[in-house]
């Protein structure tokens, strides 16, 4: 009998094919009374593939061994829980870093420039009647990087190829990085006039981009989010991307995504991106290859690739 598992959200074709080669699958994503699906297959379930495990799921599937999340980041799944059951958790690094990190760098300069608002501005004929206003350029900046890890060391790379300076905050200093560190974010952000916020979601950095950085940040001063919104306080950024009191945002991530507060979309000083840090073809199939691996591994009694718990 194939191991049973359940399908939390839709993925690739190439990594749903793969799945259900090796495993049944239960889409509960497709089903329309979830409630009543999980008390049918529940108790069988031996595998989640995709994400979104909360401490109530994990507790109605008793036969869970594996969450194989589809994503490097899992604040999506309750650690804890899985972890007071023995249930092994995965997800999908180093697969997405350069994805995410070309966006960024994307985003950078889009805001910088306006290149979405130029755009506009040539399709809708106002270049006829006058110029685009002068702006500002990346290289000569200082960017500051709150959470070095696997994605921001890829920016960082980017952010040298753009000549700015970069310097980074994060739980500790990492010796072996050529980088500025500070172990005060507000210090960083005071010192900077880019933030690029790439650190891992979840309960211990809610907020950390709090008014007071923002402030910090200041008038002159971007932010830039490829990481989650719950990272940010996204009502005093709002609130300071309309006065003015922050120089701007390119944000690819929200609090409450997909609903964006609807404020920003009147903003000049904004670029808006819906979570795309990792949609491409190719990083997507890699995430979703690394999913199906992981289960292999664990139902094959082989060392798991990527496991977070
Ligand atoms: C999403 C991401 O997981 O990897 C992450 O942490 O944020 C993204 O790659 C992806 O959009 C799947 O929903």
């Amino acid at each position: 009998m194939a191991v049973e598992i359940l399908q939390t959200g839709k993925l690739l074709e190439s990594c749903e094919e793969a799945l259900a080669s090796r495993f049944t699958v239960h889409k509960l994503h497709e089903a329309t009374d979830r409630d009543t699906v999980i008390e049918q297959i529940g108790p069988r379930i031996r595998g989640i593939a995709g994400g979104g495990a909360s401490a109530e799921l994990i507790a109605r599937l008793p036969s869970l061994e594996i969450i194989a999340n589809f994503g490097v980041g899992y604040d999506n799944v309750d650690v804890a829980a899985a972890r007071a059951r023995n249930v092994r958790v995965t997800n999908t690094p180093n697969v997405l870093n350069d994805a995410v990190a070309e966006l960024a760098i994307g985003l950078m300069i889009a805001l910088a420039r306006r290149i979405p608002q130029a755009d506009q501005f040539v399709r809708q004929g106002r270049w006829l009647k006058g110029q685009f206003p002068l702006l500002s350029e990346l290289n000569g900046k200082t960017v500051g990087i709150l959470g070095l890890g696997r994605i921001g060391k890829e920016i960082a790379a980017r952010c040298q190829a753009m000549k700015m300076r970069v310097v980074y905050h994060g739980r500790h200093r990492q010796p072996h990085e050529p980088f500025v560190y500070y172990d005060k974010l507000l210090d960083m952000a005071r010192d900077s006039d880019w933030l690029v916020v790439i650190a891992p979601g979840g309960r211990n950095t809610e907020k950390v981009v709090s008014r007071q950085v923002l402030e910090a940040l200041g008038p002159g001063g971007f932010l830039v989010n490829m990481a989650r919104g719950t990272l940010v306080d996204e009502a005093a950024m709002v609130e300071m991307l309309v006065s003015g009191k922050l120089g701007g945002a390119a944000l690819d991530v929200f609090e409450n995504e997909p609903q964006v507060p609807e404020a920003l979309f009147a903003l000049d000083n904004v670029v808006l991106s819906p979570h795309q840090g990792s949609a491409t073809h190719q990083t997507r199939t890699k995430m979703g290859a690394l999913v199906v691996a992981n289960l292999g591994a664990h139902f094959s009694g082989e060392p798991l690739l990527s496991a977070v718990v």
